[in-house]
């Protein structure tokens, strides 16, 4: 099975909400009176804990302030074009309604509602993509699955076959089967799957919902785009279609004293350094145990959506910077005549760029239509020479990230990598 799923949505969409929601929640970091210096989510394996007590956390699990409308609403309101939510981490508990594994949020809480059937609902109201995260690969509470090592000693790949085959992908199944269109599947961490069973996955999720994309790490580079690194920012821009992917505070899944909040400002920097590789940002929040987003993360997120009303050409469909080097002052992203220049240090009254082929038609501030500022242009064919120098206003005019709109008067954007540096000519 081949076919391509198209992929214009999430190429274009930059910017998407992940959410880790799960059993970790109600640990929140902290275990026996020990706080984990690690991600929340992972508490269960870095403090050991057996699968039969971990299991007792979903007795307990009844997050009855959830609202997936407040959900989806945040993630529209932030700007954000798509969602991807934990249906299933590495602790194999199941946050839908399953058939395939008892161990789910509708039979094995008291809560007994199924969070994804709501988030579903509440995503295409908003008009929002939902995608699930699914941990095919490590799960900690099947024999077969992979990274627990306390209750299972002994694993072989048979086991593990086993479970792709009886859990996994009878999960799968259900998960873009009952939830509408999907769309990606977010898998992650492929440590023990071989190359023949990734693929397998892949060919199942395409069979079930065809436009459904994969996540890079289902492993064997056989994504459908490419995933970078935890909070990882690529230094060039980068071919193909990539997500980036990154944390508001310290950790994924919820923990009650990461306050390490990044400020609206850095958030929207990362966006910026995301965009200017060509590359999406799936942000993250951490639902707490009674199913509230924190509410410091609402506000953040609510102060990024203010920005993008106002910024958002200079992110949506654009592409990534021309050049492939960076900027002291901060960062570019390009449209197709046009190229946004983000502003994250004011670098005085004047800005040079070296490299611009095309004459400039005019100069504007993205936040300020009404404001165009003052320019000039010098152009040598040789040695293939062009500086364009911007009068900048002062910077206490202007509020922090201000994008530049550079409009060419060719309709075109033509660019000499090879720049003379500031030797002026
Ligand atoms: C994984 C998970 O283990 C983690 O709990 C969380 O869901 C995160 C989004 O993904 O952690 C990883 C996976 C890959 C890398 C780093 C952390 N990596 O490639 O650098």
């Amino acid at each position: 099975m081949n076919n391509v799923p198209d992929m214009r949505w999430f190429a274009e969409a930059r910017f998407g909400m992940f959410v880790h929601w799960g059993l970790y929640a109600i640990p929140a970091g902290t275990w026996n009176g020990l706080d984990t210096p690690w991600v929340g989510e992972w508490i269960m394996r870095k403090f050991k804990i057996p699968r039969l007590e971990y299991a007792k956390f979903a007795e307990k699990f009844n997050p009855v302030d959830f609202n997936a409308r407040e959900w989806g609403d945040a993630a529209k309101e932030a700007g954000m074009k798509y969602m991807v939510i934990t249906a299933k981490h590495h602790d194999g508990f199941s946050m839908y309604r399953s058939r395939v594994s008892a161990y789910n949020i509708v039979d094995a809480t008291p809560f007994k509602r199924d969070p994804l059937e709501e988030i579903a609902e509440a995503c295409r109201e908003a008009g929002i993509r939902l995608g699930f995260y699914y941990s095919q690969d490590q799960d900690w509470y099947e024999p077969g699955g992979s990274g627990n090592d306390w209750d299972f000693p002994t694993k072989t790949p048979e086991a593990f076959a086993n479970y792709l085959a009886s859990k996994v992908k009878p999960q799968l199944k259900e998960l873009l089967t009952n939830y509408g269109p999907i769309g990606l599947i977010w898998f992650d961490t492929p440590v023990t799957i071989t190359a023949e069973q990734s693929k397998e996955l892949k060919d199942w999720v395409r069979a079930i919902q065809p436009d459904c994309l994969v996540s890079g790490r289902v492993g064997h580079s056989l994504g459908d785009y490419e995933s970078l690194g935890d909070n990882q920012i690529p230094g060039m821009p980068l071919n193909g279609v990539w997500e980036g992917l990154g944390t508001i505070n310290g950790t994924w899944g919820y923990k009650a004293h990461d306050r390490q909040w990044k400020s609206t400002r850095k958030l929207i920097r990362i966006l910026g350094e995301f965009a200017s590789k060509g590359t999406n940002y799936l942000l993250n929040v951490g639902p707490d145990a009674t199913g509230k987003i924190p509410p410091p993360c609402v506000r953040r997120l609510r102060e990024v959506g203010k920005w993008l009303r106002v910024n958002g050409d200079a992110v949506y469909a654009t592409s990534a910077s021309p050049w492939n080097h960076e900027f002291p002052w901060g960062r570019i992203t390009t449209g197709k005549d046009k190229m946004y220049l983000w502003l994250f240090d004011w670098p005085g009254r004047e800005l040079f760029i070296y490299g611009l082929r095309n004459p400039v038609k005019e100069i504007g501030i993205l936040a300020a239509p009404e404001t165009k500022l003052d320019f000039s242009e010098q152009h040598l064919n040789h040695p293939d020479y062009h500086k364009l120098t911007i009068r900048l206003p002062d910077r206490r005019r202007v509020k922090p990230v201000t994008i530049l709109e550079i409009k060419s008067a060719n309709g075109k954007l033509d660019i000499n990598q090879r720049a003379y540096g500031s030797a002026d000519f």
